[in-house]
C-alpha cells in the first residue's frame, strides 16, 4: 500500500492498524470471516471505476466489456454451485437482495411470516424499524421453549391463519438445520411464496455442509462474506420465470450502478468456493463448532437448542450471572471478539440480552481445528469465571496470542 502511505497517512495507518487486530486477536463473531487477497486485490481494482447500470451485454454506458464478463462469469459460478436457474449479483448486501424479492412479490400491506427476531431472525424480515416492518404486515415463527428448535407446528398453525403471501427461512442466530422442504410445504398449502435466507450458511451449503434450499425456494437471498468468504456484498438466486422481475426491481428499482470491483471479487470467491480446501474449510467450520459448544456443555454452561448443526451456537449466561454485553466487553479485554446476543425468550430485551454468539467461519479459515478451538472455550471459561483476575486474564491473552501467531490470516 504505497502510494496509500504517502498520500494518505491517516488512512493507510488505520488500515495497518485494523488488519494488526485481526491477526492478533481470535474473531469469533458468526457473520465474519477472512477473505482472500485474491479477493481483496479484485474488490480494489479499477473496476471501481466504471458505471456499468444495466445487465450484461445490455448497459446504458460505453466501454462495458471488460465489465461484463466478470459479471457472466460471477452469474455463472454462482448457478454452478448452488443448482440455480438465475442468479443477479448485483446486490450491494444480504439487505438489498431480500427488499428486491420483496419489492418484485409484494405490495405495501401484504402480510410476511418470517422469523422472530429475537429468536434468531434477521432485521429484514420483519423488524418494526426496518423496511419490512414498515411496509408489511408482519408475524412471526419462532423456537420451542424445551428445545430451541424451530417450531414448525406454530410456523404452520400461523401461516393457515394469517395466509401470508411470503414465508421466509433463515436466521441469523440460529444453530440448528433449517428443514426447506418443511418450509416449501408450508409455502404451498397456504399459497405462499417461499424465500430462504442463506446470508449466513451460503458458504455451508456450497460446502455441502448443509442442505440447499435451491431446489425448494422460489427465491434464495444471500450475503456474499460471511461463512462465503466473499467481499461484503449480496446475491439473490431464483427460478428463471422470476428472473426478470427480480432483475428489474434490483436495478433500476432500488439500485444505480453495480459496484463492478464488488462484483470482481464475488467472481473470485465464487471460483474458489468450488475448491476442495474450501468444501473441506465449510465442514471443519461445523466441526469446531460442534467441539467448542461440547466443551462448554463440559463445563456446565446452558447452550441454546443444546449444541449446533452448523458454524454457530448461542450460549446462554444466565447461570453464569453475568450479561452478554459485559461478557462481550470482558472478553475483547484478552482478545476475543465476539457479540452479545439475545437467547430465546429473554427476559432482559435485546439492548442488554443474556447470552452470546458464538461462530466460528474466521478461525477455521485460519486453519484452527478442534483441539484449537477448545482451548479457545477453554479461555472464555477462564475469562468470564475469573473477570477480576489479571494474572488469569494475562494468561489467556497469552494462549490467544499463540493460537493467532500459529495461525496467521493469509496462509
Ligand atoms: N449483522 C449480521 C450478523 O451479525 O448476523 C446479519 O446481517
Amino acid at each position: 500500500m504505497a502510494m496509500l502511505k504517502n498520500e494518505d497517512p491517516e488512512v493507510w495507518r488505520a488500515i495497518q492498524e485494523e488488519t494488526k487486530r485481526q491477526e492478533n486477536t481470535i474473531d469469533l463473531i458468526a457473520s465474519e470471516n477472512i477473505c482472500s487477497l485474491a479477493v481483496q486485490e479484485a474488490q480494489g481494482s479499477s473496476m471501481t471505476n466504471k458505471y456499468a447500470e444495466g445487465y450484461s451485454g445490455r448497459r446504458w454506458y460505453a466501454g462495458c466489456g471488460y465489465v461484463d464478463s466478470v459479471e457472466t462469469l460471477a452469474v455463472e459460478r454462482a448457478k454452478q454451485i448452488f443448482g440455480a436457474e438465475h442468479a443477479n449479483v448485483q446486490p450491494h448486501a444480504g439487505s438489498q437482495a431480500n427488499m428486491a424479492v420483496c419489492f418484485s412479490i409484494l405490495k405495501p400491506g401484504d402480510r410476511i411470516l418470517g422469523m422472530d427476531l429475537s429468536h434468531g431472525g434477521h432485521l429484514t424480515h420483519g423488524f418494526k424499524k426496518n423496511f419490512s416492518g414498515m411496509l408489511y404486515e408482519v408475524f412471526h415463527y419462532g423456537v420451542k421453549k424445551e428445545t430451541g428448535y424451530i417450531d414448525y407446528d406454530e410456523l404452520r398453525a400461523t401461516a393457515l391463519k394469517v395466509k401470508p403471501k411470503l414465508i421466509i427461512a433463515g436466521a441469523s442466530a440460529y444453530p440448528r438445520i433449517l428443514d426447506f422442504p418443511k418450509f416449501k410445504k408450508i409455502a404451498d398449502e397456504v399459497g405462499a411464496y417461499f424465500m430462504a435466507d442463506i446470508a449466513h450458511i451460503a458458504g455451508l451449503i456450497a460446502g455441502d455442509a448443509h442442505p440447499n434450499p435451491v431446489p425448494y425456494a422460489d427465491f434464495v437471498t444471500s450475503t456474499t462474506h460471511k461463512t462465503m468468504r466473499g467481499p461484503r456484498g449480496g446475491l439473490i438466486l431464483c427460478k428463471e420465470k422470476y428472473a426478470k422481475q427480480v432483475d428489474s426491481v434490483v436495478f433500476p428499482g432500488i439500485q444505480g450502478g453495480p459496484f463492478m470491483h464488488a462484483i470482481a471479487a464475488k467472481a473470485v470467491a465464487f471460483k474458489e468456493a468450488m475448491t476442495d480446501e474450501f468444501k473441506k474449510c465449510q465442514q471443519q467450520t461445523v466441526k469446531n463448532a460442534q467441539a467448542m459448544a461440547q466443551e462448554f456443555l463440559k463445563r456446565k454452561y446452558t447452550i441454546v437448542s443444546g449444541g449446533t448443526d452448523n458454524h454457530l451456537f448461542l450460549v446462554d449466561l444466565r447461570s453464569k450471572g453475568i450479561a452478554g454485553k459485559d461478557a462481550q466487553m470482558l472478553l475483547e479485554t484478552v482478545d476475543i471478539i465476539l457479540n452479545r446476543n439475545t437467547i430465546p425468550f429473554d427476559e432482559r430485551g435485546t439492548n442488554e440480552p443474556s447470552g452470546i454468539r458464538i461462530g466460528t467461519p474466521t478461525v477455521t479459515s485460519r486453519g484452527m481445528k478442534e483441539n484449537d478451538v477448545v482451548k479457545i472455550a477453554d479461555c472464555i471459561d477462564k475469562a468470564l469465571s475469573n473477570p477480576n483476575d489479571n494474572k488469569i486474564k494475562e494468561d489467556v491473552r497469552k494462549t490467544v496470542k499463540g493460537l493467532c501467531t500459529a495461525h496467521p490470516l493469509y496462509r
